[in-house]
């Protein structure tokens, strides 16, 4: 059985004092883990300060990008071995910001896939799809491509453990969240495309999720379908009252 992951991206928003509010507020206000697990994905000079006050550690304290180098001279970079050391369990990796604003390509991001899991972490690995590339047909080239490229020279038994999230650009920040049809379709593609390089078993065992104005009113429809294993929400994981929401989407 998968567990959902309803995960938090808060990009680049907050103070450390705010970050530090919000892990406070949330305490005891999230299911267990055995249910539904939940993870914020911050910046990385918050960390330290919300694993400190993430007192009931049900909340998991996760990162937002990596370098895939362990350590060197690469000024400015976050190191995968410390983020581990740390305690981080999770690092998004991919997402359509750092591939669009950052330059990341098919390679990079394959890189720090192999390096989150060489040291010890779970990556969330992000794909897009643009409504042109949708409207075209191109999307599954586009998507399968991506899936298959962050994963080169990942093993069976480290694929089974990563999470993907479906992320179409069209929908990220838009206000306009993929139909539950949209969401389902790309998550499945994604199982698929996990079945034909790696496994129905390894396919079927990874967590997929849905990322792109994901909000409390909207999440129940999404988490009905079959492929659509969690959630990644960046604006709605902001505010505490919404995120306690988010991740209490059975109720
Ligand atoms: C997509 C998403 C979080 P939002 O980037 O990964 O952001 O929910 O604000 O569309």
């Amino acid at each position: 059985m998968r567990i959902p992951l309803i995960a938090g991206n808060w990009k680049m928003n907050k103070s450390v004092t705010e970050a530090r509010h919000f892990i406070e507020a949330v305490q005891g206000k999230l299911p267990t883990a055995d249910t539904v697990e939940t993870a914020i994905a911050a910046p990385a000079l918050f960390l330290q300060t919300m694993l400190e006050a993430n007192q009931d550690d049900v909340l998991k304290i996760a990162a937002e990008t990596c370098y895939y180098e362990d350590e060197g001279a690469y000024t400015g970079e976050t190191s995968p071995k410390a983020l581990h050391e740390m305690g981080i369990p999770y690092t998004i990796v991919g997402h359509s910001e750092r591939r669009r604003y950052f330059n990341e390509t098919d390679d990079v991001i394959n890189r720090k896939v192999l390096a989150v899991l060489r040291n010890g972490m779970t990556p969330i690995v992000c794909c897009d799809e643009t409504m042109g590339r949708r409207e075209t047909g191109e999307k599954i080239h586009w998507v399968v491509n991506q899936v298959s490229a962050a994963l080169k020279g990942v093993s069976a038994e480290d694929a089974a453990k990563i999470v993907i999230a479906y992320e179409p650009s069209w929908a990220i920040g838009s206000g306009n969240s993929a139909s539950s049809d949209q969401a389902e379709d790309g998550c499945y593609l994604i199982r698929q495309t996990l079945a034909d390089i790696y496994s129905d078993e390894v396919a079927n065992g990874v967590r997929v999720l849905y990322g792109g104005s994901v909000r409390p009113d909207n999440i129940a429809g999404l988490m009905t379908r079959d492929n659509v294993d969690g959630v990644l929400a960046g604006g709605s994981s902001l505010d505490e009252q919404s995120f306690i929401q988010l991740a209490n989407y059975q109720n």
